[in-house]
């Protein structure tokens, strides 16, 4: 497959005036008709052309017209070549496409009776001939005739009737954020007026049968273009905005313009159907395609090396979202948790890259934790460092000047520097250098004076070969003996490999808190002793890094009980008593605390320490502590369940939420002390998904689950979502040596449904999140993902690709898991015909 570089963009050298596209829907032989009016793009570089190229794929050309006349292009696999008129012209194209056969879900595809389509990255080109690339902008237009009262595009309605609609999106857009939905829905309507008084008509557009599921999701989106005006002053600008839930696609949602596709699991919500987690994650995933109206459409890509500039900067603002409606440390800890957990383990392993990627084969291996996750860390760092305000009128200036346009990380970085007048040619490096930086601190403390040294160290990676030092914004606060605050939070700005910063005037020696509310995607090796962890788990004043103490005392104790088999930390056990127990805290944070590294961050962290890590080690070590957990808070956690009761109307708010996860976190221990008999009870009584489920897992942690798991395949088999839950919990309950076995069972099961991505990744995406069972030393794991990636391939390269990187990890384990996976990856690779997606994704990994 051809690599393609960054460094050779070029313009394209036309611009599309208009396009006029119209739908004749058919199953397997829908008419795409099409009418561009191109003229030369004074922009580029080698002037107008006598030949254009026009991508297309899968594509039954019926014919072609330059100008009203014939033409006879030059067709390939890519798309067509045609020689074309030195000034404007108009093309037109009609082509046949198959949606009911597009089972890769990109394109034009069909979903349980409904049409819909994918087109980010490049799947317009699956649709119609098309200069698929993010710096086309064009005016569309869109008629659409087929059998369904339901038939939607982009913008606003100029006709709708049953079987025959135009639209027209009066905003140039990318053919990427096109869309088309055709069905028999049902809309669950509501209304919006904006702050300048446009009203906005808002649907909610879902399957008969899921109308009960879409209150929340309204609500959310309301929630969010309120948020969106009030904290970056932007307005929606179409009268209308339609969300549909499609049953079938290969990620969460898309964020189309005026018309965003949802996976259904990421909008439905119910009471009975979803839980407190689900509820959080749908407000999110809504807010953030939403708030892509701004940040990805208004203001789109010039091309997809620039993808983290619109997903870096709509994470952060659905991040900051999330913590203005909720809990802001309960969400921060809560993405770093998840960053550590996706983004450093792609860092660590043969699938780093920066967070702007300079060279690719497939762009949709690409939506990778790096870019987005990382890629909002560094927008966050970035305000941390020239301040809140100053953020908000760079902001403001990158709205204004790039409104319309497909912009570059050069143009986001430019507004920072007028408005602040700063040089950040050296916070570029966090765009370049792939690799998660370490950032190492040496105490000195003498007459009253505490000397912080830091010394930053990044591995060289493929992809960086000679790491510099970045910007590494250290946020810092000082704690005393008695436990207060001595020196409240200063912001050090790190610029060099290493650099001093002395804090005066002191009477004692404090204990430091560094890296305060996470100030920056790094590795910090802070030599603590547990005494002076406890202090700081006992006293931050920074909740963020009073959560971290804590996580480090469990971290370093399992890291000994794994090498050594000693017993765990007593001094994590009390500390963590104590912190449970206060009931000033808030329910979910305490829930958080109860919380232990995974399986797979332990891994990280002993492949970081140049040990091999055993997962089997690792899952007794686990399985110990949690034992000694519940010993330890025995004579507390009765209470903390009984207290943490709702006894209120189910409201899936950040409140209620957080009781439920500490009343959960209490029931989860107290089942491996009374047998799971609690966990029965609450299970029989269950009037929500949260309790059901948490009650379920419990049970069956404690043997005595079976029983609830065929009474939950009786109660929900009829809903989807729901048997998804079902489907994953048992591959996630799974023991170890039980865990392939399982997964394998399910494939037999009749609902499992494996072309729809939701069903194939409860099972296997669940296989590959159980360390211990994936990485079992049979290989079953291996030899069982493997076969059913080789089988998905053809069907959906996407999904595939993606769940390869459950392999990304081989290097930090034994010689003999390396070979077996290998072998696995190698058995995927000499399949013929594999896709772009997957031989990319896998020889990058086996390299
Ligand atoms: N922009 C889409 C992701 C498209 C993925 C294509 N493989 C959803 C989002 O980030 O909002
Ligand atoms: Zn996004």
């Amino acid at each position: 497959p051809e690599t393609i570089y960054l460094s050779d963009y070029t313009a394209f050298p036309w611009t599309a005036k208009s396009v006029d596209l119209h739908f004749t829907l058919d199953p397997h032989a829908t008419r795409v008709r099409s009418c561009i009016r191109f003229e030369p793009n004074p922009a580029s570089p080698n002037g107008p052309e006598s030949e254009m190229f026009l991508h297309g794929e899968k594509l039954k050309l019926i014919h072609a017209k330059i100008d009203g006349a014939p033409v006879t292009p030059t067709l390939t696999n890519e798309g067509l070549t045609i020689a074309v008129p030195s000034g404007s012209f108009t093309w037109e194209a009609e082509v046949e496409i198959d949606p009911a056969n597009n089972t890769a879900l990109e394109g034009l595809y069909m979903s349980g009776g409904m049409y819909c389509t994918q087109c980010e990255a490049e799947g317009f080109r699956k649709i119609t001939y098309y200069p698929d690339r993010p710096d086309v902008m064009s005016v569309f237009s869109v008629t659409i005739d087929g059998p369904h009262p339901v038939l939607l595009s982009n913008g606003n309605p100029v006709v709708t009737s049953d079987n025959h609609a135009q639209w027209h999106d009066p905003w140039p857009k990318p053919a990427y954020l096109f869309a088309l939905v055709a069905g028999d829905l049902i809309a669950h309507s509501g209304q919006f007026t904006t702050r300048s008084g446009r009203d906005v008509t808002l649907n909610l557009y879902v399957r008969p049968g899921d109308e009960g599921k879409c209150a929340f999701g309204m609500q959310a989106l309301k929630d969010s273009m309120k948020w969106d005006e009030d904290v970056y002053g932007r307005e929606y600008d179409l009268d209308l905005f339609n969300i549909v839930a499609v049953d079938d696609f290969n990620m969460g949602a898309m964020e189309n313009k005026g018309l965003n596709i949802f996976n259904s699991s990421a909008v439905l919500a119910s009471q009975e159907t979803s839980t407190d987690l689900n509820f959080e994650r749908i407000e999110a995933i809504i807010a953030h395609e939403y708030f892509h109206n701004w940040t990805g459409n208004r203001i789109t890509c010039r091309d997809w090396f620039q993808l983290c500039l619109k997903e870096g900067l709509t994470v952060f603002r659905d991040s900051q979202f999330t913590a203005d409606m909720r809990s802001e440390p309960v969400k921060r800890i809560g993405d770093v948790i998840d960053l550590r957990g996706r983004q450093f383990a792609e860092d660590q392993g043969p699938l780093a890259h920066p967070v702007r990627p300079e060279s690719f084969q497939e762009i949709n291996n690409f939506y990778t934790a790096t870019i987005y996750e990382k890629g909002a860390e560094v927008i966050r760092m970035l305000k941390t460092l020239v301040g809140d305000q100053a953020y908000r009128e760079a902001l403001d200036l990158y709205f204004e000047r790039h409104d319309g346009d497909a912009a570059t990380i050069e143009d986001w970085l430019q507004v920072f520097e007028d408005t602040t007048g700063r040089d950040l040619s050296q916070f570029k490096r966090w765009y370049s250098q792939a690799g998660t930086p370490r950032v190492a601190v040496n105490e000195a403390w003498a007459d009253g004076t505490l000397t912080l040294t830091f010394t930053q160290t990044l591995a060289p990676s493929a992809t960086t070969a000679d790491p510099q030092p970045q910007v590494i914004p250290l946020a810092v606060g000082l704690i005393g003996k008695d436990g207060r605050e001595v020196a409240s939070t200063q912001v050090l700005e790190m610029t060099q490999a290493s650099q001093s910063f002395a804090f005066e005037g002191l009477t004692e020696a404090p204990v430091a808190s560094i890296l305060r509310g996470f100030s920056a995607p790094v590795v910090l090796d802070h030599p603590l002793s547990d005494a002076q962890r406890a202090h700081l788990l006992a006293h931050d004043t920074d909740p963020f890094n009073r959560w971290e103490a804590g996580r480090n005392l469990a971290q370093a104790s399992l890291l000994d009980m794994i090498r050594t088999g000693v017993k765990p930390n007593a001094a994590y056990l009390a500390g963590l008593k104590t912190v449970v127990t206060d009931a000033t805290l808030d329910p979910a944070y305490r829930a958080l605390m109860m919380g232990l590294p995974s399986h797979s961050d332990l891994a990280t962290a002993l492949h970081d320490a140049g040990d091999i890590p055993d997962p089997e080690a690792i899952h007794t070590a686990v399985e110990t502590m949690r034992t000694a957990q519940a010993t330890d808070l025995a004579e507390h956690l009765e209470e903390l369940y009984a207290a943490h009761q709702v006894s209120e109307a189910y409201q899936p708010d950040a409140a209620q939420s957080g009781a439920r996860a500490l009343a959960n976190a209490a029931l989860s221990l107290l089942s491996r002390n009374d047998g799971g008999a609690l966990a029965q009870q609450q299970y029989a009584s269950a009037d929500n998904m949260t309790q059901q489920l948490s009650a379920l897992g419990a049970a069956i942690r404690a043997g005595v689950g079976a029983p609830m798991l065929e009474q939950f395949q009786q109660q929900w088999r009829d809903d989807r979502l729901v048997m998804d839950k079902w489907f994953a919990l048992q591959v996630v309950q799974a023991k170890p040596e039980d865990a392939a076995a399982t997964a394998k069972a399910l494939t037999e099961h009749a609902d499992f449904n494996w072309k729809n991505p939701n069903r194939f990744r409860a099972v296997f995406g669940s296989l590959a999140m159980h360390h211990a069972g994936f990485h079992h030393g049979s290989g079953d794991g291996y030899r069982l993902l493997a076969d059913w990636l080789i089988k998905l391939d053809p069907v959906n390269p996407q999904t595939t690709a993606r769940m390869c990187s459950a392999f990304q990890t081989w290097k930090r384990y034994d010689p003999a898991r390396q070979s077996l996976i290998l072998e696995q990856v190698n058995q995927i690779l000499t399949k013929p015909d594999l896709s772009r997606d997957t031989t990319e994704m896998l020889t990058r990994i086996a390299e």
